[in-house]
């Protein structure tokens, strides 16, 4: 605190102490300071929000050192340096998770509660960066904590989106999209860094032409260029000294076109120009495993890769290590093909910006990418009209073309005589329209391309990248997801954590196989018992949270059934739906049978343009309304649709789970992390044998787990031999009554047409196969009903679960990542040089 009326001498000014110091006091005179100083407000006229950024920025404060002290020993050492590259990352909310690592939390509970303010409700009040849709962005968020974590110089590299994924209301039981506004109180976690500001090029045509030496050269004469504005975010590691930097490009027009139009008297077109500009970091696209033919789409990728590729070569300029050198001084990770083009960007750069030659620029082009594939799905597989991405990229296509001819030259010599491979293999699909494939651009210039499990990596070999696998075994290899135990156990299971540290310490925390030594306890009963009481406590607060949103009244001793996710048919959510009708079913027909009380409860948003997605929301809010309110059901049952979804929301969820739903066809769901976070927090799993879960099953043994559903090879073989879903629906007698109940309109106030469209599909291609599914799931949902009751054997298998989740955690994807393709050290943190150095 500056003390202006203070007899001390200015070096007894205790800057750092304020700003860094961690006792109660410290913390309070802090936070009275930011109130005043940085809101401008005294406590009796703040907002909850004034509150909130109060402390945010005293808790920024406190890891500032850390950050500036990481940045200062990269750029002395030149580190190599992982940039993770990804048009998503899905961090949620920053303030907990920061005073988790900074291991602060206490000491900050302790400070709000003396100045009278409850730490949870501040917590509260943070608006979410939801710059991501689903598992692809909240990996990519997981990573970066295990980054920092593990001491490993990174960077994430991605898109400030002005509105995140939108948020979810439901009206009248269909989902209704309000935008997301999460800048409007600011965001007291991101430094405008305006003094790194690059141009982007965009449009125009390419001419051949000779330079100042007489060589021919190509020139990109560009019709528009934009500016990107880095904004950066500390990313903490738990309890070590570093910090590194997630680093988001906000665009803006160049002031040059601004005054361009102006000269010409055109006020209004400059400001137009403005918009365009603008408008290219505006929103997210809100679709998950499906991609967008979209321009605007196109311009965001090409504008965050050359952003983030032309920023890398300002560190290396800055750190004197030539150009030459780009490969080891930094490995890119491409999260999924949406930075791909970053490939044809960092040649044009080297070749046309940095005069290499061709051979020179692919050398190091291609030592420097690794890929990362996130879906089997073929519409999520990126593909660009080569007429659109010409239009926009006119140098970029021509690299491409470029870099096509060689590689075929490659293929034609390892495969002679081949014609169809090179057909299929070629990176221009010449079918029909042609367009540029995006995946195998990314195999031809990557040295690394890998799936995000097992079963995924096999059938990528197998099947959708098979061909390139022919042609590059070495490049394939596997790094199972994980999930981040500090924000998925520490920050949203403190009840759970309590537990563990009086059984098994903490060490778990940053070494997740500690959690083995649960096993030791698994047949004490008061450990059980505690275990239980445990989950009582968590399931109670859901069920008058429960109640305070919705109305509805939750039974806390029901089984907490949830799949939470985004809505996918693949994903299966009207399986589930199928399995509530029948117990329902079965309870009309008989009043009095036993069943175990269950409720269901479903968390996801679907993407705004999928219709069929939006019916299954549809759905499930409507059998809800009958079996919320018929008599008959008792409270047996209960269904629940908690809406807007959201990485804050999960965090209160999983805590709560008992049975987590991982249903999704065999093939297509290609990882999954919610499997692992439910299981973390003690649910089993009911799940088909598909992405992750395979091995979670392998891990926590087939007996603390159900498995339902056929398995991929099944499925394969299923839909050659010619799969008949109406067969299955005609005879199955409790399948085709819930099928019948849906088409009768019995759910849909006698309208026969509102679910129609969704039992069409079912009853005529089926294309997710739930109609073969149904019966192996509803048979093992039986089972579960009866592991329930045994409330001894859940309880071990729920302490099981979670003391054999070790694998999953995201350090040990890091620590993969790191050993067997990134190469790259940790690197200590000293946090005194730096104070000495400026001292
Ligand atoms: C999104 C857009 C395009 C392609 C893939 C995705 C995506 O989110 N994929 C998901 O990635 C997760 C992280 O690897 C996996 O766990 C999910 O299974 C996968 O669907």
């Amino acid at each position: 605190q500056i003390l202006p009326n203070s007899s001390e001498p200015l070096k007894e000014v205790r800057v750092e102490d304020d700003r860094t110091g961690l006792s109660i006091e410290t913390l309070k005179r802090a936070f009275a300071d930011n109130l005043f100083y940085i809101q401008g407000k005294f406590p009796e006229i703040a907002s909850r929000n004034d509150f909130y950024m109060a402390l945010a920025y005293t808790v920024r404060d406190r890891l500032l050192r850390r950050w500036l002290n990481t940045a200062e020993t990269y750029t002395r050492n030149a580190s190599r340096t992982v940039a993770y590259m990804s048009a998503e990352f899905l961090m949620g909310p920053q303030l907990g998770n920061n005073l988790i690592n900074l291991g602060i939390y206490d000491q900050v509970n302790q400070a709000m509660k003396e100045l009278g303010l409850d730490l949870e409700e501040l917590l509260e009040e943070e608006e979410e960066p939801g710059l991501g849709n689903g598992g692809l962005g909240r990996l990519a968020a997981c990573y970066l904590d295990s980054l920092a974590t593990l001491e490993i110089p990174s960077l994430g590299y991605g898109i400030r989106y002005e509105f995140g994924i939108f948020e979810q209301d439901i009206k009248d039981g269909w989902q209704v999209e309000i935008t997301d506004k999460w800048l409007s109180a600011g965001n007291p976690w991101e430094l405008p860094r305006p003094e790194w500001s690059v141009e982007v090029k965009l449009g125009g045509h390419t001419e051949m032409r000779a330079d100042e030496h007489g060589h021919f050269k190509v020139y990109w004469l560009p019709d528009k260029i934009v500016k990107g504005i880095p904004y950066d975010t500390p990313i903490l590691g738990y309890k070590t000294n570093t910090a590194n930097t997630l680093r988001l490009w906000k665009a803006e027009a160049v002031e040059s076109f601004d005054f361009y139009a102006f000269d010409s008297g055109d006020y209004l077109g400059a400001v137009h120009q403005k918009t365009v500009s603008e408008n290219i970091s505006k929103v997210l696209y809100p679709n998950d495993n499906s991609a967008q033919g979209k321009e605007l789409r196109l311009a965001q990728q090409i504008f965050f890769v050359s952003c983030s590729l032309k920023d890398m070569t300002r560190i290396m300029a800055g750190q004197n290590v030539p150009l030459e050198q780009f490969a080891d001084k930094f490995v890119i990770q491409l999260n999924d093909t949406h930075p791909s083009v970053a490939i044809p960007e960092l040649m044009r750069l080297l070749i046309d910006e940095h005069n290499m030659t061709w051979d020179q620029a692919w050398g190091i082009t291609k030592k420097t990418f690794a890929y990362t594939n996130h879906t089997l799905l073929p519409e999520a597989l990126e593909r660009w009209p080569i007429s659109l991405f010409g239009r926009m990229l006119p140098r970029h296509l021509e690299i491409i073309y470029e870099i096509n001819n060689r590689f075929l030259d490659e293929v034609r010599m390892k495969f002679p005589d081949d014609v169809d491979r090179l057909r299929r293999m070629s990176l221009i699909d010449e079918s029909g329209e042609r367009y540029v494939r995006m995946a195998f651009l990314a195999c031809v210039g990557s040295y690394s391309i890998n799936g995000v499990a097992a079963l995924h990596t096999e059938l990528l070999q197998k099947d959708v990248l098979h061909d390139f696998y022919e042609m590059y075994p070495e490049k394939f290899n596997n790094k199972t997801n994980g999930i981040t135990p500090r924000r998925f156990m520490v920050l949203s299971n403190p009840r759970l954590c309590k537990l563990l540290h009086s059984k098994i310490g903490d060490e778990w925390v940053k070494n997740l196989y500690e959690l083995r030594k649960l096993e030791g306890f698994v047949d004490d009963p008061e450990f059980r018992h505690q275990w239980r009481q445990m989950k009582q406590e968590i399931k109670q607060d859901v069920v008058d949270y429960i109640k305070s949103t919705t109305g509805i009244n939750v039974n806390v001793n029901s089984m907490f059934d949830i799949q939470a996710k985004r809505f996918h048919e693949y994903k299966r959510q009207h399986l589930n739906v199928l399995h509530i009708i029948t117990l329902y079913n079965r309870i009309k027909a008989n009043p009095n049978i036993e069943i175990t009380p269950r409720t269901f409860l479903f968390g996801g948003k679907a993407a705004p343009g999928y219709y069929m997605a939006k019916l299954i929301i549809k759905l499930i809010n409507s059998v809800g309304d009958i079996v919320n309110r018929d008599p008959d059901v008792r409270d047996r049952l209960k269904v629940v649709f908690l809406k807007d979804f959201s990485v804050k929301f999960a965090q209160k969820i999983y805590p709560a789970a008992e049975l987590s739903e991982q249903i999704s066809t065999a093939g297509k769901e290609a990882s999954g992390t919610g499997n692992m976070k439910f299981a973390l927090n003690g649910a089993i799993t009911i799940g088909t044998l598909d992405g992750a879960n395979v091995e979670i099953l392998e891990e926590v043994g087939a007996e603390n787990f159900f498995l339902c559903g056929l398995t991929t090879e099944e499925v394969y073989a299923l839909k050659a031999k010619g799969y008949k879903p109406w067969e299955y629906y005609k005879k199955d007698p409790e399948l085709k009554l819930a099928i019948d109940r849906i088409a009768s309109g019995f759910f849909s106030h006698g309208d026969p047409n509102l679910f129609k469209p969704l039992v069409d599909h079912l009853l005529g291609n089926d294309q997710y196969m739930l109609m073969a599914d149904y019966r192996s799931y509803i048979d093992t949902q039986d089972e579960v009903s009866q592991a329930y009751r045994d409330i001894d054997r859940w309880t071990r298998m729920s302490i099981l679960n979670v003391a054999r989740m070790g694998k999953f955690s995201s350090d040990r994807s890091i620590r993969d990542y790191c050993e067997d393709f990134w190469k790259i050290q940790p690197v200590k943190i000293d946090l005194k040089q730096y104070v000495e150095a400026t001292a």
